[in-house]
């Protein structure tokens, strides 16, 4: 150990370094322990809000700007630390403001692991344990969308949005093979279809795979944000009048704002009917699958060509960790194989069919699936099914809190279908205000100046937005296992407490 301040020169793989390095990593899992037990803390802060030009300059010796010379093991201590306390702390049982959230202990355990393993996902040579965990994973999950013994492929993305991505490419380059060598000349003018409460990835993906997003039809919803199945019918129908080539539907089970979820069986009646690719988003509904009492929702799904599934949201897997399954077999690798030969040598001795980074438009690709099959290892599926099923009577609890105040109104009436609730803090002034465009005009600004101060404040975070004709509303969802019922109760006291003291000022203003 030298007799000055350690560097990181001083660390393994350094001679004698092993002490420092047990001494530096004992040191660090102290600062990572304190922020698990802090976020789970009620008493504790969500957030520490600063404005990017305030953390930016530096806070309290926190610096961000990069030295020339080495800074000591201390100093980097102490840079871990701040780190998180200016950061967002999305394990707290109450930050409702992402569909991804929470901290589970044994896939942060994953995750170090890891990251120590520090390898890719790209051939078995590199990842023998995790390739064959992956492929026994995605295997489990096709099971449980409903997919026979000799159905189903995949592969673990980097988002929701790639793996939506995929689908479209799987789709494109199943009914025209020829995209891959030729482009997009070859092709006829190709529309897909996807509803208006659907994930933007969708679009999106038109644009990156140049389809263009203007070729991407949105089909209406009903009130409730599912697709209206007669809607997609005619768009069809329309589409091919106009001359185009309707080839993929992408229906959402769990819409990203109202937690919707399409009519899967219908949608798949319309698909069947025209041979077209269907998609099903079930990135946030995914979850549901897990439950024997929610499942009936995502009835239809095993008729899906493809689905994307994200542990990272309704499970609970730390970020990030999605899944694109594909039913048709051997489709991922004919679409995007290209034998690089330093890489994917044939004559390697052992079953190269398990080098399966040439499924993947990556080449180097990260391992999200460890912590996955720890977690699914340490919980069971049934342990999973309790989470979710706990997540959707937390939503239960909100939606009936909400029906009983007169201060709160939900944006629609029913029953949430998944644990999304969505609803406006309505001001005194504006009670008994008749609906109409100078109340909208003022409820619109309800929500923003409220989480404003929420944040400034840091004891909870949930998020906001407009939606078609309706003005900013909250959307509160709940995937964080440790949230518990008392949490939504605040949640509720601490809206109706800040929004109070906001609208007095929006009135005095007006
Ligand atoms: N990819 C959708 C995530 C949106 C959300 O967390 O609110």
């Amino acid at each position: 150990i030298p007799d000055r301040v350690p560097l990181c020169l001083d660390l393994l793989p350094a001679l004698s370094g092993e002490d420092t390095t047990k001494g530096f990593f004992q040191e660090l899992v102290n600062i990572l322990f304190s922020y698990v037990c802090k976020s789970f803390r009620r008493s504790s802060k969500v957030l520490d809000f600063h404005h990017p030009h305030q953390l930016r300059v530096g806070l309290e010796g926190f610096s961000l700007e990069l030295p020339d010379q080495p800074e000591n093991l201390e100093q980097l201590l102490v840079d871990c630390k701040d780190t998180l306390k200016y950061g967002v702390k999305t394990g707290h049982p109450r930050f409702f403001n992402q569909l991804s959230s929470g901290l589970d202990v044994i896939g942060l355990a994953g995750e170090w692991l890891t990251s120590t393993a520090n390898t890719n996902m790209f051939t078995y040579e590199v990842s023998p344990v995790f390739i064959l965990m992956e492929e026994v994973l995605l295997r489990k999950m096709q099971e449980i969308v409903g997919w026979s013994e000799v159905e189903g492929d995949g592969v673990f993305c980097p988002g929701g949005t790639m793996s939506n991505l995929y689908s479209v490419l799987l789709a494109r380059y199943h009914f025209f093979p020829e995209v891959k060598t030729k482009g997009m000349t070859a092709l006829p003018r190709l529309i897909l279809f996807t509803s208006a409460h659907s994930h933007y990835s969708v679009k999106k993906s038109a644009a990156v795979l140049g389809i263009g997003s203007e070729n991407v039809v949105v089909v209406k919803c009903n009130d409730r944000g599912k697709m209206i199945p007669a809607e997609l019918e005619s768009s069809i129908v329309t589409a091919k009048d106009q001359g185009c080539v309707p080839f993929y539907v992408n229906a959402t089970a769990g819409t990203t704002v109202y937690g919707a979820f399409d009519p899967l069986n219908a949608i798949a009646d319309i698909c069947e009917s025209h041979g077209l690719w269907l998609h099903v988003d079930a990135a946030w509904g995914g979850g549901l699958l897990m439950s024997k009492l929610h499942r009936v929702k995502l009835q239809g799904i095993e008729r899906a060509w493809s689905v994307t599934w994200n542990p990272h949201k309704m499970m609970g897997a730390p970020l990030q960790c999605s899944a694109i399954l594909v039913k048709k077999r051997g489709l991922l690798q004919d679409c995007n194989q290209l034998c690089a030969e330093y890489l994917f040598q044939t004559d390697k001795h052992y079953d190269t069919s398990y080098d399966t980074g040439d499924k993947t438009i990556q080449c180097g690709r990260h391992v999200d699936v460890f912590k996955l099959w720890l977690m699914w290892k340490a919980k069971g599926s049934e342990g999973f099914e309790s989470q979710v099923n706990k997540c959707l009577e937390n939503a239960e609890h909100l939606f009936d809190k909400l029906k009983e105040r007169p201060d709160f109104e939900l944006v629609f009436k029913s029953k949430p279908e998944h644990s999304n609730v969505c609803f406006w803090y309505i001001p005194p002034s504006l009670r008994n205000m008749p609906p109409g465009p100078e109340r909208n005009r003022r409820l619109h600004e309800v929500a923003p100046k409220i989480k404003a101060k929420m944040m400034e404040q840091g004891m909870a975070m949930i998020g906001y937005q407009p939606l078609g004709d309706k003005v900013n509303f909250f959307r509160c969802v709940f995937s964080n296992p440790a949230t518990q019922t008392e949490d939504v109760d605040y949640l509720l006291e601490e809206i109706a407490r800040l929004g109070h003291d906001i609208c007095i000022r929006i009135e005095t203003d007006l």
